[in-house]
C-alpha cells in the first residue's frame, strides 16, 4: 500500500518531462545541490517523510531518445534500458531530452548538481528515437517492453500528433490492463496541438505550469487532460555531467510509420 501510495504521487509528477533539449544554455555542476522549483512546488521531501521512501524499489522508465548513464547525478539509479531504434544497439542520448527527463524523475539526492522527485527510483532507459524520425511501432514496442519487464511507471515527453489507432492504442491498452501506469506529455508543438498516446484514456495526459501555477500558454486544453504539473523552466541533468534549464515547450514528435 506504501508502495502504491508513492507510485502514485510519482506518476502524478512525472509530467514535467514537457521540456525542449534545444539551445539551452549548459552549466557545470555546482558543489552544492540545488533542489529545483518544481520538486519543492510537489512538496517531495514531506513524500519522502511521509511514506519514507524515495522510490526505493519502484521500476520506471523514460520511453525517448535514450539517457546518458554515465551522468554522475543518474548513474546510481540508471539500471538498465534497451534501443528500438533500427542500427542502434545501445541507448545513447543524442541530443539531451532524454537526460533531462531522467533527472527530473530521480536525479541523485547528493552534494551535487539536483534532486530528482524520487531520487531512488530504479530508472530504465528506453530509445525510440535519434533524430525525431521515431515511430508509433517502435513506441509500441517500448511499451510492450515495459509490460514484459514489469516497469510500474512510464514516463512518455513524446507523441505524435494525429491518431491512426491501431497498435499504439493496443500497446496503451494492454499495459493499463497490466496495472502499467502510463504518463505522457499532452502536447504543445505546434501551439494547442494534443498528441498520442496522452489522448488516449489509457494513458494519464499531463499538461505543464510554470513557477507561478499559470498554465503554459501552449498546452491544450480539454477534458482529457488529467493533471498539471511544473513544466516551465526546469533545471534538471544534461549531456557530458552537466544541467540545464529549459524553458518550457516541447516534446519529442513522432512519425505514423510502420
Ligand atoms: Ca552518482
Ligand atoms: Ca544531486
Amino acid at each position: 500500500m506504501k508502495r502504491k501510495s508513492f507510485a502514485s504521487f510519482l506518476m502524478c509528477y512525472l509530467l514535467i518531462c514537457l521540456l525542449q533539449a534545444s539551445n539551452a544554455p549548459l552549466v557545470k555542476a555546482t558543489s552544492e545541490q540545488v533542489i529545483p522549483w518544481g520538486v519543492r512546488r510537489v512538496h517531495a521531501s514531506a513524500v519522502w517523510d511521509q511514506f519514507g521512501s524515495k522510490g526505493e524499489g519502484i521500476q520506471a522508465a523514460v520511453i525517448d531518445g535514450g539517457v546518458d548513464r554515465t551522468h554522475p547525478d543518474l548513474d546510481d539509479n540508471i539500471v538498465g534500458g534497451a534501443s528500438f531504434v533500427e542500427g542502434k544497439n545501445w541507448w545513447e542520448d543524442p541530443d539531451g531530452h532524454g537526460t533531462h527527463c531522467a533527472g527530473i524523475i530521480t536525479a541523485e539526492d547528493n552534494d551535487i548538481g539536483v534532486v530528482g522527485v524520487a531520487p531512488k527510483v530504479s530508472l530504465y532507459a528506453l530509445k525510440v528515437d535519434e533524430v525525431e524520425e521515431g515511430t508509433v511501432h517502435q513506441l509500441a514496442l517500448a511499451i510492450h517492453w515495459c509490460i514484459d519487464n514489469n516497469i510500474q511507471i512510464v514516463s512518455m515527453s513524446l507523441g505524435a500528433d494525429d491518431d491512426f489507432r491501431g497498435e499504439l492504442l493496443e500497446a496503451c491498452n494492454e499495459a493499463y490492463d497490466s496495472g502499467v501506469l502510463l504518463v505522457a506529455a499532452s502536447g504543445g508543438k505546434p501551439p494547442g496541438q494534443w498528441i498520442y498516446p496522452a489522448k488516449y484514456p489509457s494513458v494519464i495526459a499531463v499538461g505543464a505550469v510554470d513557477s507561478r501555477s499559470l498554465r503554459w500558454t501552449d498546452n491544450p486544453t480539454g477534458p482529457e487532460l488529467e493533471i498539471m504539473a511544473p513544466g516551465v523552466d526546469i533545471n534538471s541533468t544534461d549531456l557530458g555531467g552537466s544541467y540545464s534549464t529549459h524553458f518550457g515547450k516541447v516534446v519529442r514528435l513522432l512519425m505514423w510509420l510502420e
